[in-house]
């Protein structure tokens, strides 16, 4: 029986997401080790629908699907500079094989371009064997010290989906940049979740990279999350692990690389920008259960009741919409409402007394509670269409919501007031210095997202700063 009180979704949106991860039977972060969590049955098969749009993305764009091993030897991990420096305090440690200390110790990887190197490195011989594109989705570890969030901040990354590729040319690396772009824009597309796409400034992008590119959707307590990021490596790692290849005249250079990845954060994200008071509102795609069907029962009609709704449900899994019925006994109608609506099911078919004499039945949409009527013999189609139309005005509320979080700034002043009271991303004009990067992050107390991408924009005003002139509009915001 549920027992999940309506929270208000957006007045107390921390204790609202936690709640329906666990009452709708999708995530339980309750495990004994701090920020490692169990997929539930249900939260498994939302899981297994969305990581195979990404799969069909990758795969269609000519990524193929590897797995490489979780440990790294403490060697390899020391290879580049810059990323060393920031792994190294963030890894999970094996110190011993069973009683015997280890020569050499294994982390558990945090990412993977350092398992990744050595095995290129063997595999890359000429400029034939290039562009290599891979991809794996694994479990990462990371020794977060920030406070963690179920599929928000973990310490062991369950889902995470992370693409290596190698390019002969630091052209084709950048192209190979805009190709990941729009992979993860069609990803999020799919999935109704709207994003700002920022190149991060030099001090938050990925360690070891040349830059980084976040995608950034607002959570409805105004702060951002960073949902994905695109990252161009140049040769760093292609120099410390020595991968080259014989170039088309018998030259030998260094490979050029990219990565990008994505966690299960794509799942937070969907729960947060649609759900609401009743809790999860899952779009069409990545529903397990698309339809849930529930006979209204009736004195003496009941078994005609329910018969009609296995009927009604067998004839929909022919035209492959994920449909059930709901014939539990002990629950009455309203309770089994409550139920599937906070599990975010798209779609209620409601079949009483009436409606088998009609011929019809009851349709209500989980993220309008739209109620509209629609005879037995046009169901599926009626419903397929629904759910497109359901899919698309989901993404464009979402989309309205987003633009209503993005505003602009003249003054330090106005970005704190903003941020202060969480009203999502600001955009300001900078004169591109880290100091005054630096120093504005300090002022208004959050985080620069980086330069926009997806918007190109001259700066209206001086740097908010130091009042020299701007080069560049910068996104502003108190991020997860
Ligand atoms: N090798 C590259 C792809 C990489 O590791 N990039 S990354 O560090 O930026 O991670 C990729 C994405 O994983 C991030 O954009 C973020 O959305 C997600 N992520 C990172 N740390 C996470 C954590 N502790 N919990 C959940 N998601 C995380
Ligand atoms: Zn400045």
């Amino acid at each position: 029986m549920p027992t999940a009180k309506r929270e208000k979704w957006s007045k107390h949106f921390g204790t609202w997401y936690r709640k329906v991860l666990i009452e709708a039977g999708i995530a339980d972060y309750r495990y004994p080790i701090k920020g490692c969590g169990v997929w539930m049955p249900y939260g498994f098969q939302i899981r297994k629908y969305g990581l195979q749009i990404l799969r069909d993305l990758l795969d269609a764009t000519g990524h193929n699907e590897v797995l490489f091993p979780l440990l790294i030897p403490e060697t390899s991990l020391q290879k580049e500079a810059a990323h060393v420096k920031s792994f190294e305090a963030e890894c999970f440690w094996i110190t011993r094989g069973g009683l015997t200390p280890l020569d050499v110790k294994l982390a558990l990887r945090p990412t993977s371009e350092t398992v990744i190197g050595p095995m290129l490195k063997l595999w890359i011989r000429s400029h034939a064997d290039l562009p290599l594109k891979l991809y794996q989705i694994v479990n990462v570890f990371r020794y977060e010290t920030k406070a963690t969030r179920p599929l928000i901040r973990v310490r062991e990354v369950s889902t995470f989906k992370e693409a290596h590729t190698s390019h002969a040319t630091l052209r084709e690396a950048e192209e190979q940049i805009k190709e990941a772009t729009r992979v993860y824009k069609q990803f999020f597309d799919e999935l109704n979740v709207p994003y700002r796409i920022s190149r991060r400034p030099e001090w938050d992008k990925f360690a070891g990279a040349m830059y980084t590119d976040g995608f950034d959707t607002v959570l409805p307590d105004g702060r951002t999350l960073q949902i994905g990021t695109v990252h161009n490596l140049g040769q760093n790692f292609s120099k410390a692990f020595d991968i080259t290849y014989e170039t088309e005249n018998g030259q030998r250079e260094n490979i050029w690389q990219t990565c990008y990845g994505i966690s299960e954060r794509w799942l937070a994200a969907v729960l947060s920008v649609h759900g609401d008071d009743n809790g999860a509102v899952l779009p069409p795609k990545i529903a397990p259960i698309q339809v849930i069907i529930i006979p209204i029962p009736h004195k003496e009609k009941s078994e005609e009741i329910n018969n009609t709704c296995v009927n009604v449900c067998e004839k929909l899994k022919k035209s492959h919409i994920r449909a059930r019925v709901d014939l539990r006994e002990e629950l009455t109608p309203g309770a089994k409402f409550f139920d599937w609506e906070l599990k975010g099911v798209p779609i209620r078919v409601e079949i009483g007394p009436r409606d088998i004499e009609h011929s019809e039945v009851v349709v209500v949409r989980r993220d309008t509670f739209e109620k509209t009527t629609c005879k037995m013999d046009k169901l599926t189609d009626y419903l397929q269409l629904l759910m497109e139309k359901m899919a698309g005005e989901m993404r464009e509320k979402a989309r309205k919501w987003m633009k209503e979080h993005i505003h602009k700034a003249k003054s330090l002043e106005d970005v704190k007031q903003l941020l202060k009271k969480r009203a999502g991303i600001v955009e300001v004009s900078w004169c591109g210095e880290t100091n005054c990067g630096l120093k504005m992050e300090e002022e208004i107390n959050g985080k620069i997202l980086g330069i926009p991408q997806d918007e190109k924009e001259k700066p209206s005003e001086n740097c908010i700063v130091c009042g020299k002139e701007a080069k560049t509009v910068v996104r502003v915001a108190v991020a997860y």
